[in-house]
């Protein structure tokens, strides 16, 4: 349920102080926006189905007590679709409409190296020739004394194919341990393609297609898997090549990083071709000279959401905040141009921006709003797109209204833990390996890694409910690796330094992040960058000693405060790829006991992995903690944990004598 009228909305104080001001100066947002809806429960918990003219058909459970039989049986649309078929395809969709997103924006990049390998994309280059060079290697592609270029023209031309695949198995589908390409090829989910599985998820669910729970929900995983092991995967590797593996660096964030006196543009989204090239343009002497002849000191680039996190692992840019932000940061009055492309981006930005004098620019063909300014981007003359933008934002400077204010919040944080960083600071540069990391499970002084990923929702109260996990988790020694808006969220509080080991880690996990120099809580990336998190435990896989599948790792995932379906795409594909994963907030098939219980425990038995929902962050941390301690009992490393705390306690007892 949304926070009530007089509940604290956020924890953030920056985030409190901007909607006091937006309701002082009556300008609208998400946070009132919720508190005058309320969510439709039918719809929430699955039980709505709009697929066809027949409907809507509303199928809800009885409230407050047990449905008997006759109720049961009567629970059907139109059609004599049943409440489980009705809440799967609901479900299936969402997968489908996550996976297009995250396809979509791989598909982008794909052709964007493509153009970039063939000399049509000037602006742009291959910034990571290692990585070009072992995707290739690992793809098949000849390199012998070929030039970068022509190996990435072949190594573009198979990814690119990735998409309108028709048949066989993904290519990256091969990089995950051999047990779990067997699981997935036992219940017929190795995606083909990409877009051919989104396009089959949209035929099976369709009116009268595919009208039995079971089959469509595993379906769904071959969906999320195409999203996974394909569309986001593709995504996170060529951004690396052509913009560079991130490796750590230490920036900052929260509203606080908005200047004064200088012009502030945020970029926002999730694609991050057209923000490196707005990093480029605005510190360009001339262009500074032209904010200065404006009467601006300079000119200030912040990011808002996933385009941000790419921006700040690459380039240190800092973050002005997360998803439930984006309407508060034009609240300060401070924004001269907020500078979006696709995914995640509020309808509401524009009447927020009438309010002040913000430009909202749209620059991408897929993703227009109504009443703000589209300024298509080209990468085939991008520095020029760019520049014509950052032109825009200046001229708008002189524009800004006497209702200044920027809270006076701001965090450090360090970004930038790929998996190639990760597998350098455990290991060394000459011998990178996760064993280190392995290691320190292995002896107990880590008790197990936890992905704490996804968005904001004003439906619960913002960025607490990744607080309280994520802290819960490190205090019972638990690494935690972030993306997306809960990275954000962490770094705002201050976890993602390395300070933050001696104050909120257990004492194992605070031993090891001091030893190896990083925080108890990395940032990963952006969304797309959760494949990091399945070449990760991959990595842990082939490292030995935790098992032979993805399923036998005391890891799990979370989600405490999703809204997008993308985040669902997400935990589908860690369900399928082995992991327990729980989310918070609001459950869409809770209509539905018995696809919900499909969802919970039948796919434990099938793929290693399952789903959760708990809305108190604290207990489903727990739920995280006690699978790990379950999987740990299984690989027998469960002594070696009690030892290590009985050794230690005795020490203390020894200190104490
Ligand atoms: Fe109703 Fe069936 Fe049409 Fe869905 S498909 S709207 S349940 S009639
Ligand atoms: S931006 S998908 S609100 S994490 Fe990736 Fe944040 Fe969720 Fe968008």
């Amino acid at each position: 349920m949304s926070p009530g009228k007089n509940e604290i909305k956020s924890i953030d104080p920056a985030t409190l102080e901007m909607i006091e001001k937006a309701a002082q100066e009556g300008v609208p947002n998400a946070f009132e926006r919720a508190e005058r809806i309320s969510p439709c429960p039918i719809g929430a918990d699955g039980n709505c189905c709009s697929i066809c003219a027949m409907g809507p058909c509303r199928v809800p459970l009885p409230r407050a007590r047990e449905e008997t039989p006759e109720e049961k049986k009567r629970r059907r649309g139109v059609c004599g679709a049943t409440a489980e078929t009705i809440a799967a395809r609901n479900f299936v969709r969402k997968i489908a409409a996550g996976t297009a997103s995250h396809g979509d924006h791989g598909r982008v990049m794909a052709k964007l190296f493509l153009d970039i390998a063939e000399g049509k994309a000037p602006g742009y280059q291959i910034k990571d020739e290692q990585k070009l060079l072992s995707l290739a290697l690992d793809l098949g592609v000849k390199i012998g004394d070929r030039s970068n270029e022509e190996i990435a023209v072949d190594l573009g031309k198979l990814l690119v194919n990735e998409f309108g695949k028709q048949e066989g198995e993904l290519l990256f589908l091969k990089r995950a341990p051999l047990k779990r390409q067997e699981i997935w090829r036992k219940w017929g989910i190795a995606p083909r393609g990409i877009d051919i599985e989104v396009a089959e998820a949209m035929h099976r669910t369709h009116m009268g297609t595919d009208q039995e729970y079971h089959d469509l929900l595993n379906f769904g995983s071959k969906v999320g898997l195409a999203d996974g092991w394909g569309g986001s995967m593709i995504g996170t590797e060529i951004q690396d090549i052509i913009f560079g593996t991130p490796a750590p660096l230490l920036s900052q964030i929260n509203l606080g990083v908005l200047k004064e006196d200088e012009v502030n543009i945020i970029i926002h989204g999730h694609e991050p071709q057209l923000a490196e090239m707005l990093a480029v343009a605005s510190q360009e002497p001339e262009m500074i000279a032209y904010a200065k002849s404006k009467g601006a000191k300079g000119i200030n680039l912040a990011g808002m959401c996933c385009t941000a996190n790419e921006m700040l692992m690459r380039h240190g840019v800092p973050i002005a905040g997360n998803f439930l932000q984006q309407e508060l940061a034009i609240v300060t009055g401070a924004v001269e141009a907020m500078v979006v492309d696709v995914q995640c981006i509020m309808q509401g930005l524009a009447d927020t921006a009438n309010c002040y004098h913000t430009k909202v620019i749209t620059t991408d063909a897929r993703a227009k709003i109504q009443g703000a300014v589209h300024m298509q981007f080209d990468e085939h003359h991008a520095i020029e797109s760019a520049r014509a933008i950052v032109r825009a934002a200046v001229d708008n400077f002189v524009n800004r209204g006497s209702n200044v204010r920027i809270p006076n919040h701001k965090a450090d944080m360090i970004a930038g833990f790929s998996h190639e960083t990760i597998n350098y600071l455990l290991g060394g540069m000459f011998r990178a390996s996760y064993r280190p990391l392995n290691d320190n499970i292995i002896n107990g002084r880590i008790r197990g890694v936890a992905g704490v990923v996804g968005c904001n929702n004003p439906r619960t109260i913002h960025d607490q409910g990744n607080l309280l996990m994520v802290k819960e988790l490190i205090k019972n020694d638990v690494l935690v690796l972030q993306t997306g808006c809960m990275a954000m969220a962490s770094g705002k509080a201050g976890l993602m330094v390395p300070e933050a080991a001696a104050e909120f880690a257990g004492p194992g996990l605070a031993s090891v992040c001091e030893a190896v120099g990083i925080p108890p809580v990395l940032h990963v990336g952006a969304c797309i960058d959760n494949s990091r998190l399945l070449i990760a435990a991959t990595a842990m896989v082939k490292d030995g000693g935790l098992g032979d599948d993805i399923s036998d790792l005391p890891v799990a995932g979370a989600a405490p405060e999703w809204m997008s379906e993308k985040a669902i795409a997400i935990g589908q594909y860690f369900v399928s790829s082995g992991v327990f994963t729980v989310f918070g907030t609001t459950w869409p098939t809770v209509g539905s006991k018995e696809a919900t219980e499909f969802l919970f425990k039948d796919m434990e038995q099938m793929y290693g992995g399952m789903w959760a929902f708990e809305p108190d962050p604290v207990k489903a941390a727990h739920m995280m903690i006690d699978h790990i301690d379950k999987k740990r009992k299984a690989l027998g490393i469960d002594k070696a944990r009690e030892r290590v705390l009985y050794d230690m306690a005795m020490r203390r007892e020894l200190e104490a004598v």
